[in-house]
């Protein structure tokens, strides 16, 4: 990776992964991506690249890879699961047709691809516990069937045109920086919010679901480590399953609860995001991902909760 672009670059993971490739790559070898009103902050505006690039427009991808003579594109643009459901044909319109534009630029000027997958691409019918890398998917979910579709059209750029797409299927991703917006499970972020404001927390998801969940950390080395990872030994392409740590509410409110004490939290459940909550994996096999590219992950739930209070306290100070 020498020049990249991310598109998204202003969104809950492109916001922190944008700014740790300029880290790793250098600050002008990184293009910001973003749309007409998600307009950079601060420290992405003012240390590299910006371009507005909208997925759904291949000419604009276009001229931004030829100009900075992009050579790995990192397309984060996506609904989350929640807003997807109430805008499918949104979500599909960035989702898969942005996704052929990406790959259609990729294809033409050789650039590298990663666009993210999820445990959402899981279905009804998928086995829940230790879910292994291939099985049934069947997602029910406009955001589970385009990520199902991204995974099946990121292959078949491989496979047919040799576009040198790579991808993980993330879960829960909780940071302290840029706050993810309409995803089931950003219950998980806003609960450190609750507790350093002092207030009680409202779970929108029943005591008893588990799902995997990562912290940004370890999910901004999976992508750029994977997209490092020696081709010849990727027997799995789009996607890999990735883990670090599968809670329920139960558990993460008692990790807040070994900082802060008196903190409080109920249940008012909202039958949305529990149904697809239900439909997800409680926990992922990642074997695949280990021994294929080394996927290790730093933090667990505790390890995670300590550092997140720490950043929230003074951020929110
Ligand atoms: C969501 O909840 O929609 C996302 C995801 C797990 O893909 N965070």
């Amino acid at each position: 990776m020498k020049n990249i672009l991310v598109i998204g670059a202003t969104g809950q993971i492109g916001s922190e992964l944008t700014i740790e490739l300029r880290k790793r790559y250098g600050n002008e070898n990184v293009v910001a991506g973003y749309i007409k009103g998600a307009e950079p902050k601060s420290e992405l505006r003012e240390s590299g690249p910006c371009e507005i690039v909208d997925v759904t427009d291949a000419q604009m991808i276009e001229n931004v890879v030829k100009l900075y003579k992009i050579d790995t594109i990192y397309n984060l643009a996506a609904l989350l699961s929640v807003v997807a459901e109430s805008k499918p044909l949104l979500a599909w319109k960035i989702g898969i047709d942005g996704l052929w534009n990406v790959l259609e630029v990729a294809r033409q000027h050789n650039c590298a691809v990663f666009t993210p997958s999820s445990i959402g691409s899981f279905g009804q019918d998928t086995p829940h516990v230790n879910t292994p890398q291939d099985t049934i998917q069947r997602p029910r979910t406009m955001y589970g069937i385009s990520k199902v579709t991204t995974e099946l059209l990121s292959d078949y750029y491989y496979n047919k045109y040799g576009v040198d797409t790579r991808s993980v299927r993330f879960p829960g991703i909780i940071s302290n920086v840029t706050p993810p917006g309409g995803g089931t499970t950003d219950y998980a972020v806003d609960i450190y919010y609750s507790a350093v404001k002092g207030e009680k927390f409202v779970c929108p998801i029943g005591a008893g679901t588990f799902m995997d969940m990562m912290y940004m950390p370890d999910a901004l080395d999976a992508a750029i480590n994977l997209m490092e990872a020696d081709p010849a030994k990727l027997v799995h392409r789009n996607a890999f399953n990735i883990a670090a740590m599968s809670f329920d509410p139960e558990m993460i409110y008692q990790s807040i609860c070994k900082y802060i004490p008196d903190f409080k939290m109920e249940y008012d459940v909202d039958p949305l995001k529990q149904s697809i909550a239900n439909s997800w994996p409680d926990s992922l096999d990642d074997t695949c991902a280990r021994n294929e590219w080394g996927w290790n992950p730093k933090f667990d739930l505790d390890s995670m909760t300590k550092d997140m209070l720490e950043k929230l306290r003074i951020k929110l100070k």
